[in-house]
């Protein structure tokens, strides 16, 4: 029996991907290159130095660990002056009114992002106090598709892994949840979300009760 949900944050709550994509992009355009949307797709749920990383190779650019610690900060401070801006009107539709049904039932609702910066971002758009637990990449030292955040999100809830379904909008994200031994719901494309046990386009007017019927 489902008795906990775990959330990923960036494309399951809010949309901050533009807002990655436009602090990775100036950080590229500086070091004389570019990323375009399409690569950006492969950097979601994929930890901050590990993006790094990933798109340095896209470049051909070869730089030291204390650069590439620099270069990720300095990113974050531009990324954190985009994401500072956001509200309650960026959380992603039906999100809210999907949270609204869960509070009606005994079960539990835990965050478990990569990112650092997710009690911040929770905190701006007025949802932290929505959370029984929160796992963020200040928690963790493996990304996703290692299980460990949504393990470590389980096990602050009290529950089993079994009692546990992930939304989750990522590829490594999804297999994490799987990793775990959980039933995850792709929040995308069935297309690309293909190991997850149901997909939806979004929560809007999504039935909880219907949802939980198809999944258990
Ligand atoms: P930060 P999620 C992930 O969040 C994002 O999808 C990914 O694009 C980002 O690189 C990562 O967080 C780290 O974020 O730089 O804020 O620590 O999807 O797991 O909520
Ligand atoms: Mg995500």
């Amino acid at each position: 029996m489902i008795k906990g949900f775990l959330f990923d944050l960036d494309g399951v709550i809010v949309e901050t991907a533009i807002f990655h994509y436009q602090a990775w992009r100036k950080m590229a355009n500086d070091l004389g290159f570019d990323i375009s949307e399409e690569f950006n797709e492969t950097l979601k749920g994929v930890s901050r130095m590990d993006s790094l990383n990933l798109i340095l190779a896209h470049g051909n650019v070869v730089l030291l660990e204390e650069e590439k610690i620099e270069l990720a900060t300095k990113k974050n401070e531009h990324y954190l002056t985009l994401v500072s801006k956001m509200t309650a009107d960026d959380i992603l539709p039906g999100v809210r009114e999907f949270f609204a049904q869960i509070k009606q039932t005994d079960i539990k609702i835990a965050l478990g992002s990569v990112s650092k910066n997710a009690k911040m971002i929770l905190e701006g758009v007025g949802l932290i106090n929505d959370f029984d637990a929160i796992i963020d990449g200040t928690k963790i030292s493996k990304g996703k598709p290692d299980p460990e955040v949504f393990l470590k999100g389980a096990a602050e809830l009290g529950l089993s892994p079994e009692e546990c379904l992930v939304f989750e909008d990522a590829v490594a994200g999804v297999e994490a949840g799987k990793n775990a031994g959980m039933k995850v719901v792709g929040i995308g494309h069935a297309e690309v979300l293909t190991k997850a046990d149901i997909v939806l386009k979004g929560f809007e007017n999504i039935d909880l009760r219907q949802l939980l019927s198809k999944i258990q």
